[in-house]
């Protein structure tokens, strides 16, 4: 053993960083595991880059450009070692100090996690785990590498190593770990070391403490292999991880024309009704997708190509230069039943297809355009609809966050007035610009229509379906749709009595559901059907007839039964 007449500061900051190297590696490898969106140390960039002012990170993006996230990782990087080296230091004076430090960057990793967008309870087990990790690296490297010198315990006071944890009180006053703690942490080599006449070089909190060289080496080696192995396990493990990183770490563009914020009256705010917004964690999913593509956008390309004067290539990057747009649009699947629960409405954020399609240059006789996802799903969409003027968009923003990955991160296509099947292609990859006459999509050929335009329905929210509810004064509400034609009238009958009007609420547009509601119905005891029926902006009222959902949407009056006792 060799030992150091100086404090060996510098064998103290490696400690750290190999300590906080382990909470990296392992934070990683659970992340991987487990399935968090959040990485801790990214989230506390994150958080950091929302909490700055936003005339900084302007000046910032425009100064660092497309380089802005390398340097601010970078940054990130440099200024977290630089903290790991401080807590080792601080470790060595007293490892209580070091330990608490760590508790303190979990706290704070734990709550930029939880404020990320999206983020779930599970997303903190990595930030859990990594501190866990590097308080025992910390603690075992301390001890392994700054010997408490047998001449220094002057106390007959043995306390088991964990003692020393402040997790589990404070150790007894003035108690210097003994011999006997030391050799039960440091297996083999302990006689050596024991035996060894040890000069007393530094204090460390109450301990005499010497440096053995050694023993930081075969340390840190461990813990650096340690950290290697589970950062690149978690790394493999978590395409899923690196995909919600890139979506949590992007920054949306902002619309060259922002909406008007919504009217309050867009929304009666009932409990129990749909909202207007549906929030994404609502939202119906429907796909084909057994596991959820994961697509990185750093990755990700859009072909525009076939019946096109110039076939066009897009990056993500590409993407999000033009020129950005907003739409509130109601999606809506053609399984919904009548009273179905797959419809949503969401504020979506991306590109104008029209204004791709035209620098693609469409030629005359096409009529459809084949989307294909990442996992090789594919819808057919009429030109001529998404061409009309209605909000046909390429969305990569969904009610201000990044498309979840659920919904298609990070392109999907969204039409107003089609029913998803037919137009809302989720994880897009290729638009080819075709004829229906000579492609079948993944549903039509699976005996669904080759067109699908929305058909104009209701739905009763409030009561439920068997509800039983009081006599009384009783809310009767729920939503209407017509996309892109929007909701003139919604009429409730109670019992096959008269129809009378609903009171509307607000619609901005044509594109959007829109929520009606009759709030003085006097509910009487027994049994009681209500009904619903919408009138779109073209006059149209919808049709009694049951129709099923193949082969292109159900038609038919919302009904329900509810017991008034
Ligand atoms: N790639 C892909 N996109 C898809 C689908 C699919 O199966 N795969 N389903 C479509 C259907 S049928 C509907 S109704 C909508 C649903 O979108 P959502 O899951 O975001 O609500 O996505 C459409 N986009
Ligand atoms: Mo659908």
């Amino acid at each position: 053993m060799k030992s150091n007449r100086r404090t060996p500061l510098w064998a103290a900051a490696l400690i750290g960083l190999v300590s906080g190297a382990v909470a990296v590696g392992v934070s990683l490898l659970v992340a991987g595991v487990v399935k968090a969106s959040a990485f801790p140390v990214i989230a506390v960039g994150n958080a950091a880059v929302d909490l700055t002012p936003a005339g900084l990170k302007d000046w910032a993006i425009r100064a660092f450009g497309e380089n802005d996230k390398n340097i601010l990782l970078l940054g990130i990087f440099v200024v977290v070692a630089a903290l790991a080296a401080g807590l080792g230091i601080l470790a060595l004076r007293e490892i209580r100090y070091g330990l608490a430090g760590l508790a303190a960057f979990g706290v704070i990793g734990i709550i930029a996690v939880l404020t990320r967008p999206g983020a779930g309870v599970v997303d903190v087990v990595p930030t859990l785990a990594g501190v866990g990790a590097a308080m025992f690296a910390l603690h075992r490297l301390t001890n392994r590498a700054f010997v408490p010198t047998p001449s220094a315990s002057r106390s007959s006071v043995s306390s088991p190593p964990a003692s020393s944890f402040p997790a589990s009180g404070s150790p007894v006053p003035g108690a210097a770990p003994s011999g006997s703690s030391f050799s039960a942490e440091s297996g083999t080599g302990t006689a050596e070391r024991q035996g060894a006449p040890v000069p007393p070089i530094m204090r460390a909190g109450n301990d005499l403490r010497s440096f053995d060289r050694r023993g930081l080496l075969t340390g840190v080696l461990g813990g650096a292999v340690v950290a290697g192995v589970a950062g690149v396990a978690g790394r493999m493990l978590s395409g899923r991880a690196a995909v919600s990183e890139a979506r949590v770490d992007l920054t949306l563009p902002r619309p060259a024309v922002p909406m008007a914020p919504l009217p309050a009256g867009v929304d009666f705010k009932i409990k129990g009704l749909s909202p207007f917004i549906t929030p994404n964690n609502d939202f119906y999913r429907v796909d084909t997708a057994l596991i959820v593509p994961q697509v990185d956008p750093r990755n990700w390309t859009l072909k525009i190509y076939g019946l096109v004067d110039r076939p066009v290539e897009l990056t993500f990057a590409d993407l999000m230069k033009r020129s950005i747009e907003e739409a509130d649009v109601t999606l809506c699947c053609v399984s919904n039943e009548v009273g179905g629960p797959y419809i949503g409405n969401a504020r979506w954020l991306g590109v104008r297809m029209a204004d791709l399609l035209r620098d693609a240059g469409i030629q005359k006789n096409a009529d459809m355009l084949l989307n294909t996802s990442a996992d090789g799903w594919t819808s057919g969409t009429p030109i001529d609809i998404v061409l009309d003027g209605r909000d046909s968009m390429l969305a990569f923003g969904m009610n201000g966050e990044a498309l979840p990955v659920d919904h298609g991160f990070p392109v999907r296509q969204v039409v107003p007035g089609l029913y998803g099947y037919v137009s809302a292609t989720k994880w897009v990859t290729e638009i080819k610009v075709s004829r229906f006459d000579q492609e079948e999509a993944y549903w039509t050929s699976r005996g669904w229509s080759a067109k699908g335009p929305i058909k104009t329905e209701s739905r009763i929210d409030l009561p439920h379906d068997g509800d039983g509810i009081p006599a009384g004064r009783t809310v009767i509400a729920g939503v209407a749709w017509a996309q892109h034609k929007g909701v003139d009238a919604v009429e409730v009958r109670v019992d096959q009595g008269p129809w009378r009007q609903a009171r509307l609420a607000e619609a901005p547009t044509a594109d959007t559901w829109r929520q009606w509601v009759i709030d003085d119905w006097d509910a009487v005891r027994g049994s009681h059907t209500i009904q619903v029926r919408a009138t779109d902006a073209t006059g149209y009222t919808q049709t009694e007839a049951l129709a099923d959902v193949v082969p292109d949407g159900a038609t038919g009056w919302h009904t329900i039964t509810v017991e008034v006792a």
